[in-house]
């Protein structure tokens, strides 16, 4: 039973926050932009054939963790909870935890309105009898849940280990958001992806079929088509890097040639080799996890696993 008193939205002409966020990016040394600004539709679609390669291992692993243990999450969990859930849920994973916990209502929660309605919809279908109450809004930002579930304990579902996109201190700040929207008896199921063989992770982000490479140069693509980019796209190339030190897979759009370019009529230039840092990956070992949950105000109490021990659904508690 889909709630919803949000019309869905749609994207408009200039985006004055993708404006700010590129100037200022491509201003800045090194160059830097952030990630939310892949996921145009184009983005998006190409996001989803990442999750489909045989390299990208994560999409997989967590669903086969999300089918697999549906009766420990209902020991674990309890049933009863609304389901808060960062992010417009995928028809793969959402499912499994929805069936194995009975929950009160459902509210999934995304920047993009479109995409949150459509998802929706599709959820409201399969769960007939279940409240499904979208929320359009950017979840890194103060909003408020709706009104239908005040009362209601609830569990927070932050799935696909989209917390490795953000610096440690923005997940914490985000962790701790978390813990204050969802109120002092919620639960938290997050994915966290693991350090692992550097090969294995640099292979995920720069696969052979060259489908990441794709959605990592559709952001100049988007910056020439949006805000009147003049950038040459061959001469940018797809670089995946893991940094051991910060534990994380960067990728990178490096010019192959001294370039010059204009974006929103400002001149840039980048040497032979400069790249532009467009996305981080952050990736954790056992004890990260369980430190960068605590700083965020959650106390982990269960966690499932594969047996190759590639990504980890963490269960914690407020
Ligand atoms: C959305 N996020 C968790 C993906 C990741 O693995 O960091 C985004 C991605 N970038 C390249 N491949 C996938």
């Amino acid at each position: 039973m889909l709630l919803t008193d949000q019309a869905p939205t749609f994207a408009s002409a200039i985006d004055p926050e993708f404006r700010h966020d590129i100037m200022h990016g491509l201003s800045r040394s090194p160059k830097a932009t952030p990630p939310i600004w892949f996921y145009d539709r184009r983005g998006s679609e190409l996001f989803e054939a990442i999750t489909d390669l045989p390299e990208y291992y994560p999409t997989r692993t967590e669903t086969a963790l999300l089918a697999r243990h549906g009766a420990d999450f209902a020991a674990a969990i309890g049933t009863g909870r609304a389901v808060v859930e960062f992010g417009a849920g995928s028809s793969r994973k959402t499912p499994h935890l929805l069936r194995a916990i009975a929950p009160t209502a459902y509210v999934p929660i995304d920047i993009s309105g479109d995409f949150l309605h459509a998802s929706s919809a599709a959820l409201a279908q399969a769960f007939p009898d279940l409240p499904v109450l979208p929320v359009v809004g950017d979840f890194n930002r103060p909003l408020d849940l709706p009104s239908a579930i005040e009362g209601m304990p609830r569990l927070g579902f932050f799935p696909g280990s989209t917390i490795g996109n953000m610096e440690p201190d923005a997940a914490v700040d985000l962790l701790r958001a978390m813990r204050r929207l969802l109120g002092d008896d919620a639960k938290l199921l997050i994915g966290m992806d693991r350090i692992k063989d550097r090969d294995r992770l640099v292979a995920a982000y720069d696969d052979a079929q060259g489908v990441t490479a794709a959605f990592n140069l559709n952001l100049i693509e988007r910056i020439n088509r949006e805000l009147e980019g003049d950038l040459p796209v061959e001469e940018f190339a797809h670089r995946a890097i893991w940094n051991d030190e910060k534990a994380r897979i960067e990728m990178h759009l490096e010019a192959r040639r001294p370039l010059h370019f204009h974006v929103a009529g400002q001149c840039f230039h980048m040497d032979a080799g400069e790249t532009i840092h467009t996305e981080s990956s952050h990736k954790y070992g056992a004890r990260d996890e369980r430190l960068l949950l605590r700083a965020g105000g959650w106390e982990p109490a269960t966690e499932w696993m594969d047996d190759e021990g590639l990504f980890a659904l963490v269960l914690a508690e407020a």
